[in-house]
């Protein structure tokens, strides 16, 4: 089975830069601004984007992961854990929420996201950036900031991998 490369290092990392630009633009500036990372990979590119906006704003944005596995109305019972860390939980009230995930399929993550995210306040705004859109969506929920569209097959996968975890970036089409 052969992997066919969609987004090499240097597209990925492009996408991400453009992705920054695009939430300066939408946000006017980086104030107000938490990233929350959706656990894994998404984390990771939660904090690349964090970088490259302070960088260009010089001011520190906040970044805060979330695990929503338990979450999901198609896994477990909703409500059983937030996957949020007490100690890691930033003040979210009023600020303008960017969620950041690495690959976005049906919405159900992102939908459990919301929930995660509402429990513990009240933001200004959620938006949604994710390096990936692989299509088939099921519920009424797209992304703000998209890395790349790849319209997929139901049983093709995207496999997206990050040098702090895979040792490389990249995004690939497994057949
Ligand atoms: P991630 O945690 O970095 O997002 O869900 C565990 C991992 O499996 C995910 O990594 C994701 O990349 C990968 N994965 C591949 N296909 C799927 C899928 O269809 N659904 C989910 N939930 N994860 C998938
Ligand atoms: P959804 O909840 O939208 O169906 O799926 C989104 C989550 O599932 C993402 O966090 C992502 O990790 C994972 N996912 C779904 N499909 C794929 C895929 O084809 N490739 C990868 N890497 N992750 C996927
Ligand atoms: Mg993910």
């Amino acid at each position: 089975m052969a992997n066919k490369v969609v987004l090499d290092s240097a597209s990925l990392q492009r996408a991400l830069t453009r992705i920054t630009y695009e939430i300066l633009e939408r946000n006017k500036g980086g104030q107000g601004l938490v990233l929350v990372g959706i656990k894994t990979r998404g984390e990771y590119l939660a904090h690349r984007i964090a970088n490259r906006l302070e960088q260009l704003e010089k001011e520190t944005i906040p970044v805060m992961a979330i695990d929503v596995t338990n979450y999901r109305d198609d896994v477990l019972a909703h409500g059983d854990h937030l996957g949020l860390d007490e100690k890691d939980s930033i003040n979210i009230v009023d600020k303008n929420i960017v969620l950041v995930d690495d690959v976005l399929f049906t919405g159900r993550t992102i939908r459990a996201a919301l929930d995660a995210l509402i429990h513990i306040g009240r933001p200004k705004s959620i938006s949604l950036a994710v390096l990936v859109d692989r299509g088939h969506r099921e519920l009424p929920i797209r992304a703000d900031f998209v890395g790349k569209n790849i319209p997929t097959a139901q049983n093709e996968k995207i496999q997206v991998s990050v040098e702090e975890i895979d040792g490389k970036d990249a995004v690939e089409i497994i057949h």
